[in-house]
């Protein structure tokens, strides 16, 4: 899948699930042309380990045998071993073979095969398979989880179930409930395709990025199973993807098909439930959660809210100082909890508005250490925002009276900050990062966010994630442990602040050159002194990339760890061998338990190879 050849993207339209719509083509072509003419890295170098890499406890007698057994069942074009060179590729044209956005080596996080099902009852089928020959498998939905770890499965030789390219339908588009019903491969580019094709006035909820899957998204919460995104939220008023996510069809580890809400209740001739995706609570305990962020099941099939289309009307505010960050927190929290930010608005820092210029730093900076606050300074003052340090980015909605009151209260409130700046996208030059705002906000897809990947020569990039109260002091502390940290491991920080309500996901976009080896060091030392200095604080991660999945679970560890030790009871129940998604989320089955595959950091430990 991955390429880099000179040969155009590949399009929605010529069948490619992964593709973009043509309209947004140029855009494509642009956003590649500029990521690649900073990369100094070959497309590929040659593996160095045997391949394909096995899974524990397999050997390759073993592992052959069951290949070709996988191969009969589902036919030799929808099974490939893993054995040829890895490409990274770029967002639009990204491998399912390992984490693209590698901070070990390439090789190290890998599978040993992929296999892509037609339907549920093939998904059923390799679920069988795997517990017949306890192989391990890890399904993606599309593979886009950039920055957490991408297509990779957490333990390293795992057999990658690929649903989205052969499963990615839009099932359904009901237009009078506004609702729809997804397969595991439809991106945010193709749901809104599908919904422009209806005519219909009606809104979907893109990430920044359109790219990812969008029942992928939804249950990494923005997982499992079939786990990807295109980042984090979304950011209309329906941007708590999880919230609007509406009944699902799972596959149990055992292969029999599960339908959760109201959508276990079989409609007349056995139709689908007319009210599955309009009732989320049905009837019993309420099972949906445990299929996201887990391993306990593959979802094939996802109900989702659509938003009836509104007038809306972006803006953004700079504010002049470092230090105003904990009064504009407060004055953000009595907004967002009345509703007044109609949407999950951004606070973004300075040194965005540079990165998203798309130039990249040695433009300004030809040094080696952390960017001056100074220049920082000094830039800005050449750029629409001036001298400034945050900028918030909202929206509002609905009729333009209601617009114009929420706009008089939202411009009163933050104007009592000295020195803030309110403007609307018709202040600002056509390429500024607002218009891409707009957009997105309104339920329109975008590539814009890749600018700030031009950052570095052969940029790969990780979040470090962590959830605030929306409160001034909670938020500060972060900030100050994240800033101090990223100084003492040589990182620019790229803080933004994506706020929900009563708390917000502070996403520090940790940006390093895939070909600097010290670099990934750094990174894996900085990520895990953020999440433990954090941590005994009282914050943790919403989310994070494979490599730190068990020790993020970890320090949610309340009771002697009593929800890690309910989560393994759980999966040794629903997955006694222990096949689906070993180690994601730091559930691992007991089969696999305590063998050292668990990566707890300390010194950084590179994935365990399987056996030979
Ligand atoms: C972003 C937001 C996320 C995330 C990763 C990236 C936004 C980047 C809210 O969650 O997990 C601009």
């Amino acid at each position: 899948m991955a390429s880099d050849s000179a040969a155009p993207p590949p399009l929605l339209s010529d069948d490619c699930h992964t593709g973009v719509p043509s309209r947004y083509f140029d855009q494509a072509v642009e956003s590649r042309t500029r990521l690649h003419s900073n990369r100094t890295l070959p497309p590929s170098i040659p593996r160095q380990q045997q391949v394909p890499i096995l899974p524990p406890d397999v050997t390759r007698e073993t592992f052959t045998t069951a290949i070709s057994e996988l191969q009969n069942l589902l036919g030799n074009g929808n099974v490939e071993v893993n054995d040829k060179p890895l490409v990274d590729g770029w967002y639009m044209e990204h491998p399912n073979t390992h984490d693209a956005f590698h901070l070990v080596d390439q090789e190290d996080l890998v599978s040993s095969a992929i296999v892509y099902p037609g339907s549920t009852e093939e998904v059923s089928i390799i679920l069988k398979w795997a517990n017949q020959h306890l192989i391990p498998i890890y399904p993606i939905s599309m593979g886009r989880n950039l920055g957490y770890g991408g297509a990779a499965p957490r333990l390293r030789g795992s057999v990658v179930v690929d649903l989205g390219r052969r499963m990615n339908k839009v099932l359904n588009i009901d237009g009078d409930a506004a609702t729809c019903l997804v397969e595991p491969g439809v991106s945010y580019f193709k749901l809104y395709e599908e919904v422009q094709k209806t005519g219909l006035p009606l809104w979907i909820d893109t990430p920044d990025l359109s790219g990812g899957s969008v029942l992928g998204n939804c249950i990494d919460r923005g997982v499992i199973m079939g786990a990807d995104c295109g980042w984090g939220k979304g950011y209309t008023p329906y941007g708590d993807h999880w919230a609007n996510h509406c009944g699902m069809e799972v596959v149990l580890p055992n292969g029999e098909v599960l339908r959760t809400g109201m959508g276990a209740l079989p409609g007349r001739d056995d139709a689908d439930n007319p009210t599955w995706q309009a009732f989320q609570h049905a009837y019993g305990p309420s099972v949906d959660g445990i299929f996201s962020q887990s391993n306990f099941g593959i979802v094939t099939k996802m109900g989702m809210w659509l938003m009836p289309a509104t007038e809306h009307q972006s803006y953004c505010i700079s504010f002049p100082k470092d230090d105003d960050f904990e009064q504009i927190v407060e004055i953000i929290r009595p907004l967002a909890l009345q509703r007044i930010l109609g949407n999950i608005p951004q606070l973004r820092n300075v040194i965005q508005e540079i990165a998203t210029t798309a130039k990249p730093r040695s433009h300004w900076f030809k040094e080696k250490g952390v960017m001056p606050r100074e220049l920082i300074r000094e830039i800005a003052k050449t750029l629409p925002c001036g001298d400034c340090a945050w900028v918030f980015y909202g929206t509002v909605y609905g009729p333009e009276e209601t617009r114009n009151r929420q706009l008089e209260i939202i411009k009163k409130e933050f104007a009592k900050i000295p020195g803030s700046v309110f403007k609307l996208p018709q202040d600002l030059p056509d390429d500024h990062y607002i218009h891409s705002r707009v957009k997105i906000n309104s339920g329109t897809p975008e590539l814009k966010e890749l600018d700030w990947l031009n950052w570095l020569p052969n940029a790969g990039h990780t979040f470090f994630a962590p959830i605030t109260p929306t409160k001034g002091k909670d938020a500060n502390i972060v900030y100050d442990i994240v800033t101090r940290l990223h100084h003492k491991w040589g990182f620019d920080c790229f803080p933004t602040w994506c706020v929900a309500g009563r708390e917000m996901h502070f996403i520090a976009n940790v940006i390093y050159d895939r070909g600097d080896p010290d670099a990934k060091r750094r990174v894996n030392g900085m990520m895990h002194e953020m999440i433990q200095t954090c941590a005994k604080e009282g914050y943790g991660e919403y989310r994070t990339h494979l490599l730190y999945q068990d020790v993020v679970a970890k320090t949610y560890g309340y009771g002697n760890q009593v929800l890690m030790r309910f989560n393994e009871m759980l999966k040794d129940t629903i997955d006694p061998n222990g096949i689906l998604a070993p180690g994601r989320n730091g559930i691992w089955p007991k089969r696999l338990r305590g063998r050292g595959f668990e990566l707890l950091g300390g010194d950084f430990e590179a994935p365990k190879a399987g056996s030979d």
